[in-house]
């Protein structure tokens, strides 16, 4: 029966694999060409029309909405982290529009299968605001999606995440359904073994995946230029004989031309799509890690103006789609929610021990009920010492 399907998918996508039903977006920028996909500039002035998404301006106003609430939700985390409230976190400014223009062109029955800095994803496709800062508090509840929403939960190990979604792909395809999965990596996640598995494995069975990378310029303090020889990390795609394309990540307008297109591309059976977003952490990779040890603030001041969030307000306000009465009222609305969610969080305190480790295996191997152990004598004695 597997195999059946899986013969069927690669006779029928053969010709689509070899690029012959890439759709113009990918021919225009295919991966070889040195071409990024831009569309709005960092004054919110329209570069080419000709690419525009097909997008409503309802859809434009939410999706601004929500790149905003992300940055909030992360501001807001950042500071409790300050203040000994949560644990080390994953910064996000700076990277919403490549998190929500690429979730907004997502089915709601779509898998997502994040990396950990993509707020605006996460939220756009069902996380609620609470399941966030459970998981930045270390609660084992942080990782449990809501009935209904189909994502899986936040990856830590670089790259694990992308033969799960592959996985997923592959599934998909055996249950002759027509749903995509999303799935998010960094440039230092494009280094790592399962990048290549995950990718050859979807390319190969022709699953319904979209792998995105979040090029940020750094994997913690390693610069992009020492992370791969490869011109782009688009051009990544060739190899695996796959559409690539890179877009300005820091403009909404391209990311969901890119990702709406590739998510057609996978869905009407032609496989996987890579796309490449360019675009800058803005804050330290974690708040344990401090930039200025190996980025300069000549650097930062660069990319300041490109805020993915300038650019989109500008447009909307251009166009008389938002003024600063709504901006006020949502930001307060958004710090309100935002308030809610912590005031619920922040009370309940770390992860019991035995819920670190009863999730894992039916019955615990040895080695974990060591590990348990330990925890118990490490905490009783740090609490005898006070
Ligand atoms: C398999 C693995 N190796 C190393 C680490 C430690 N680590 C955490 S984040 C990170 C850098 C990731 O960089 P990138 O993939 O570009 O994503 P970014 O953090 O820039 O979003 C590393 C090496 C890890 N989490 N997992």
């Amino acid at each position: 029966m597997a195999t059946e399907t899986k013969t069927k998918k690669t006779e029928k996508t053969n010709g689509a694999v070899n690029g012959k039903a890439a759709s113009s977006l990918f021919e225009a920028f295919d991966a070889t060409s040195g071409h990024k996909l831009e569309v709005v500039d960092p004054n919110g002035k329209v570069l080419h029309p000709e690419w525009m998404p097909d997008i409503s301006d309802e859809l434009l106003v939410e999706g601004y909405k929500m790149m905003r609430l992300a940055r909030i939700v992360d501001l807001k985390a950042v500071n409790l982290q300050r203040q000994g409230k949560l644990y080390t976190l994953p910064v996000n400014r700076g990277q919403e529009a490549a998190a929500v223009g690429s979730a907004m062109a997502l089915r709601n029955d779509d898998w997502l299968v994040p990396a950990f800095r993509e707020i605006g994803a996460y939220m756009w496709h069902g996380w609620p605001i609470e399941t966030l800062y459970k998981w930045y508090l270390g609660l084992e509840a942080g990782a449990v999606m809501p009935e209904g929403v189909n994502s899986l939960p936040t990856s830590v190990p670089i790259s694990s995440q992308v033969p799960h979604a592959a996985g997923i792909g592959h599934a998909i395809n055996y249950k002759g359904l027509d749903q995509v999965v999303l799935c998010y990596f960094g440039d230092g996640g494009t280094s790592e073994g399962d990048f290549s598995e995950g990718l050859n494995w979807a390319a190969v069975f022709n699953c319904p995946c979209v792998f995105f990378c979040n090029n940020n310029q750094y994997a913690i303090s390693v610069p992009r230029e020492l992370q791969t020889k490869a011109q782009t990390i688009a051009q990544k795609a060739v190899g695996f004989g796959l559409p690539g394309i890179q877009v300005d990540g820091n403009d909404l307008f391209a990311v969901y031309r890119a990702t709406k297109e590739a998510v057609d591309y996978a869905r009407t059976g032609n496989g996987p799509v890579l796309i490449e977003a360019v675009t800058y952490r803005m804050g330290a990779h974690t708040t344990s890690d401090d930039p200025t040890k190996y980025r300069t603030s000549e650097e930062e001041k660069i990319w300041e103006p490109r805020d993915p969030l300038l650019r989109v307000k500008k447009y909307l306000l251009d166009k008389g789609l938002w003024n600063d009465a709504q901006e006020t009222a949502w930001e307060e609305s958004c710090a309100a929610k935002v308030d809610e969610a912590v005031q619920h969080v922040v009370g309940l305190g770390p992860n019991p021990i035995p819920e670190l480790f009863e999730d894992q295996y039916e019955h615990l191997t040895n080695s974990l009920e060591e590990q348990k152990a330990d925890l118990e004598a490490f905490l009783a004695w740090q609490s005898r010492r006070g």
